[in-house]
């Protein structure tokens, strides 16, 4: 074969390949972003999604989870989803605040009265309306996962009221509400990666942070900042998120296979997070966790006050909403 006859096949072998990645035909190997470690029920669930996903394509959907956020951070596995570098994720709608405003809504402090009330709002109208303003945003909401209710924990002492909240120096998520929350109780926030808290506890540089049982186990959190106390100020949900780029290029039916797969995976992650709030819990206390009940939980929420009026000063669209969720029972 003479080098030009080499290299003209060359050209044809690869413009077949090219179209056959762009035909509906070819398998899509899709990459997902999580942040937890495999065993914690996020990654199960996430794993479970992508099994079953390959299986009700017969294979034309491949995903393969990427787990303890090796792919990158939280807000920029957020950003690289809607802009269709990575396929899909499991997204906390706390880091989402700042790209999909609407969805700061779930980022108020005791806007839900229960994880019970959440689910309830989730899976109705009101959460309808959060995947509207996701997907205006390049991302399609399959379904929703649990997280709990976020409570306090520190390196110093049992908080029992605001007022031990003072001068505190307390890491959260990436998003200016937070900031304004452990503001209003008189401390001083610290958005950072979730990644970098233990380090931070460990060496000084925070006080202390904020989250749910199983995630303050999994991190070992527990072992550096022994007190949690059970302030329950946040409860918010997560998504399972397609890239609309990735939703966009299935068939019908395969998007029919894709969402079955979520909304199954998410049931699964509910069952599971309620096993390990469980056992979290026993962890945390069994290795020496302070755990402590606070009995004024109204002085906190009154504390919030001002960061409601803010929120709904810069929103003001956003305000029926609110009542909305306040009225779901
Ligand atoms: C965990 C969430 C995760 C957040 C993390 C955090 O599941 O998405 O990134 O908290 O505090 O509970 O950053």
């Amino acid at each position: 074969m003479t080098r030009i006859s080499r290299l003209k096949l060359g050209a044809a072998a690869l413009a077949a390949l090219t179209a056959l990645a762009a035909s509906p035909l070819a398998a899509k190997d899709w990459r997902g972003w999580n942040i937890h470690p495999p065993t914690y029920p996020n990654g199960i669930a996430l794993d479970a999604f992508a099994e079953k996903v390959a299986e009700a394509t017969d294979g034309r959907v491949t995903p393969t989870v990427y787990h303890n956020a090796v792919l990158g951070d939280q807000p920029d596995a957020i950003e690289q989803t809607r802009n269709g570098a990575l396929d899909f994720g499991n997204f906390n709608m706390g880091p989402m605040g700042p790209i999909v405003p609407a969805t700061n809504i779930l980022s108020l402090p005791f806007i839900f009265s229960s994880v019970d009330q959440m689910h309830k709002v989730m899976d109705g109208e009101i959460g309808q309306r959060f995947s509207d303003a996701l997907a205006e945003q390049g991302l399609v909401a399959l379904s929703w996962f649990d997280s709990g209710a976020r409570s306090l924990y520190n390196t110093k002492k049992p908080v029992k009221t605001p007022a031990d909240v003072q001068g505190m120096k307390v890491r959260v998520m990436n998003n200016q509400l937070y900031v304004d929350m452990i503001g209003a109780l008189g401390g001083n926030a610290t958005p950072m990666a979730f990644g970098e808290v233990y380090q931070s506890l460990k060496t000084g540089v925070i006080d202390g942070a904020e989250n749910n049982y199983p995630s303050y186990e999994s991190t070992n959190h527990y072992e550096v900042a022994g007190y949690y106390s059970i302030t329950e100020h946040l409860i918010i949900p997560e998504c399972l998120c397609v890239s609309t780029a990735s939703w966009e290029a299935l068939s019908d039916e395969d998007k029919a296979a894709v969402k079955q797969a979520a909304v199954e995976a998410a049931a699964m992650q509910r069952e599971l997070w309620a096993e390990r709030e469980k056992t979290s819990l026993e962890k945390v206390k069994g290795a020496g966790a302070q755990i402590n009940e606070v009995e004024d939980k109204a002085a906190f929420q009154s504390a919030m006050d001002p960061v409601y009026a803010g929120f709904i000063e810069k929103n003001p669209e956003l305000k029926s909403w609110i009542d909305d969720i306040k009225a779901v029972k």
